[in-house]
């Protein structure tokens, strides 16, 4: 039965008026047809791709390789690939958005609906589809390299929180060619997404897409705390760890304590929509407030659970290219863990403005201001560590430059922000856009690709181009300059967020420049496109099969490129921290002798539970957004049926062979030996096999 009362037939509430682009047909105006066209293109997009696949016959291959794999490192791929198919369509809403801001004086082109349904899935798709997965795909490549694991704890739990991830990522996809997306931003707020405000599918793609994601997210929180914990090589005390794995073990703390919240708000939220409980309405003893709390007590430890794992990548980055050890590592180490704490008290900066008492935002203020000071340390860390370093400007440093410069910037205005009173003056405005934007692209997305650029030789075996790799750099940098800086100014002026029209003329030039900033980012984007597939196009000069070719100091570095399924051959023995660096000062990094004995490993075995569940999520969401609840019932009902056969399976292991594991070994033992060391001069060159030579500038630090 339908909340309304009444019965709902086969296919719900589906009907044809539900698809927009049998809306433009019927109605071609200009909002109508842009509408259109973006479910055309996901249309489009899957008959190419599945065309494509059919053509080079990859199904057998996706299937056994990909798809019910259970190697943190495939996963780690999957997820990465999936963020970057969501930041084309993610990046290009944000310009569209910009354009109708540029051309919105009085009217501009989209109709304030479509202006809503694209900030809110925008939104949704920056945080939750493209920052997440991006995180968690690195995440899973690296850390269990980077502590001397063979995989994650709980490797099938990993492949069912990316099936997870994606069926989320699929809805909102599917929202754009049947029914529609949420007005209510990328918070979902009450009333705007309850059932008096918004009857429609809009709410409904958001909770499922958002709670289901999230729950996602739980499980890899609990995978990465749980693989620190108990999978670190033999000597890797938490203090030897190198700070990467530190941020994410306190990034999975987070992921652990503020994901719940946002799984209750979405649920409550549910409850609301589908059984007419009153959480969040204004009557019958609910209250909105109670969402925003429950919302902001996730929503803010989420951006730290974002930009923490940047963090971690910048002192990776820092130290290796400057050719140093990390300045401070305590101090950097504690101050991630300063941040993880406070991250969890400052939720009420989001609604100062709401009505709770000077007292409560003097508190809130106050604390919210302190975060300033671990990220100081951190960049003074940072600094310190380039001090009289041999710094080399290559890809990954030109984001790391871009972000010193611009994030200052950012954090400034977030501690002005921070202050109630200022808080008061221009909340919902653009400068609050600016704000967080000027955190987030720089912080969290610059910190990403560059660790993508970073890691990515290690995980196919050759270099990113370079010369690509730094025009895309550039562009992001000038292109976010000039996109969010001007948005303080008008935010300054009075225009409102997520306004899709104004009155006043002299915003219009500002955001004229706002939107030549956004269109260089859009080419920021394309050159990084670009330069994936030029560095694909030359892969076979830029090969690094030796695996080291930054000359790194963690022990990811410490084996080839791409690393082996097993990842560690011998499991290392961890005396230091930077490892891989001492150990290769002493020249012990590459066993010599050879290595004896080898022994047997024990890896998981390909399953298709994640895919199940991934499918399983996505029908019941849509059996659940369109009312059609058969099909919802039949979806729930096969997730614990999928659970209950798989427990009978005791066959879940494959046993490599000690033999298979020796001659591979061996085999790249002789490639190590055969290989020229490269100086730091011709890293880029196609000489660099990935064996650097030692020319460290190690400084008494
Ligand atoms: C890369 C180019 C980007 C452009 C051009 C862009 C542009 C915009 C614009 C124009 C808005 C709406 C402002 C308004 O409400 O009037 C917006 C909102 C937003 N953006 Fe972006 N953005 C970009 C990247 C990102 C990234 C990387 C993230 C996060 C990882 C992000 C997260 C958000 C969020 C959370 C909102 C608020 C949505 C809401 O109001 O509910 N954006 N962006
Ligand atoms: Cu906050």
């Amino acid at each position: 039965m339908n909340p309304d009362g009444s019965v709902a037939g086969l296919f719900g509430r589906l009907s044809w008026e539900s698809i927009p682009i049998f809306l433009a047909i019927q109605n071609p105006t200009t909002n109508e047809i842009i509408a259109a066209s973006a479910g055309m293109i996901v249309l489009v997009g899957i008959t190419v791709v599945v065309g494509l696949i059919t053509y080079f016959k990859w199904w057998g291959v996706l299937w056994s390789e990909w798809l019910t794999s259970a190697d943190h490192k495939k996963i780690g791929i999957m997820y990465v690939v999936l963020a970057l198919v969501m930041m084309a369509r993610g990046v290009l809403e944000g310009a569209i958005m910009m354009a109708q801001h540029a051309f919105g004086l009085d009217g501009g082109f989209l109709a304030a609906d479509h202006f809503a349904q694209l900030f809110s899935t925008h939104g949704t798709i920056m945080i939750f589809f493209v920052a997440m997965p991006l995180i968690a795909g690195i995440i899973n490549y690296i850390l269990p390299l980077q502590i001397g694991a063979r995989d994650v704890s709980f490797p099938v739990m990993n492949q069912i929180s990316l099936g997870l991830t994606a069926a989320g990522a699929a809805l909102v996809m599917i929202s754009l060619v049947v029914g529609e997306f949420s007005t209510g931003g990328w918070q979902g707020t009450p009333p705007y997404t309850g059932m008096a405000f918004n009857p429609g599918t809009g709410p409904d793609y958001w909770i499922w897409s958002v709670g289901i994601a999230g729950l996602g997210s739980t499980m890899t929180g609990i995978n990465f705390a749980v693989t620190i914990y108990k999978e670190r090589a033999p000597g890797m005390d938490l203090f030897r760890m190198p700070l990467f794995s530190w941020t994410v073990l306190c990034t999975a703390i987070i992921m652990i304590f503020a994901m719940p919240p946002l799984t209750v708000a979405t649920a409550t939220l549910a409850l609301d929509r589908y059984l007419d409980f009153h959480f969040f309405t204004n009557d019958l003893g609910g209250n909105m407030m109670n969402y925003v709390n429950l919302f902001w007590l996730f929503g803010h430890p989420e951006v730290y659970l974002l930009i923490l794992p940047a963090y971690g990548i910048f002192s990776e980055l820092v130290s290796t290219f400057s050719a140093k050890r990390l300045y401070g590592y305590s101090s950097l180490v504690y101050a991630t863990m300063v941040i993880a704490v406070l991250s969890f008290t400052v939720w009420l900066h989001h609604f100062f403005t709401m009505g709770q008492g000077a007292n409560v935002n003097i508190a809130f203020g106050i604390a919210s201001m302190c975060i300033a000071v671990p990220t100081g340390v951190k960049i003074y860390d940072w600094m310190a560590t380039m001090y009289r370093g041999r710094i080399r400007m290559s890809v990954p440093m030109i984001y790391v430059t871009g972000f010193f410069m611009l994030f200052t910037v950012g954090g400034i205005t977030g501690v002005m922000l921070a202050n109630p009173t200022i808080s008061f003056q221009v909340h919902n405005t653009l400068f609050l856009v600016a704000h967080f934007h000027n955190v987030i692209i720089p912080g969290v997305l610059f910190g990403l690709l560059a660790g993508v650029n970073y890691w990515f030789p290690k995980v196919f075996g050759y270099r990113l181009n370079e010369n690509w790799g730094r025009v895309a750099a550039l562009f992001w940098v000038f292109g976010f300059a000039f996109t969010f800086l001007p948005l303080y100014a008008v935010g300054l002026m009075g225009m409102p967020r997520r306004s899709v029209t104004y009155a006043d003329p002299t915003f219009e030039p500002i955001l004229m420049v706002s939107l030549f900033g956004a269109t260089l980012v859009v080419c920021g984007l394309g050159c990084v496109l670009a330069q994936f597939w030029i560095s694909y196009r030359d892969r076979e000069s830029t090969r690094v099969p030796v695996g080291d070719p930054w000359d790194g100091r963690t022990l990811e570095w410490s084996m080839s490129a791409p690393p082996p399924e097993y990842n560690f051959a011998i499991l290392p023995q961890v005396t230091d921290r930077d490892h891989f660096a001492m150990a290769k000062e002493r020249g012990e990094a590459y066993p010599e002798p050879e290595p004896e004995s080898y022994e047997d490993i024990v890896l998981p075995k390909n399953t298709s539970i994640g895919i199940i569940f991934c499918i399983a999520a996505t029908t019941l969401s849509l059996g659940m957004v369109w009312y059609i609840w058969w099909l919802a019932l039949i979806s729930v009902a096969v997730i614990p049926l999928a659970l209950i056969v798989r427990s009978f399976y005791l066959d879940t292991e494959q046993v490599i062979p000690a033999s298979e594991i020796e001659k591979e070994h061996r085999q790249w033992l002789a490639e190590v030996k055969s290989a020229q060391a490269v100086t730091r001069d011709l890293e880029h060159s196609p000489m660099n096999k990935g064996l650097a030579k030692l020319e460290s500038v190690e400084a008494a630090s």
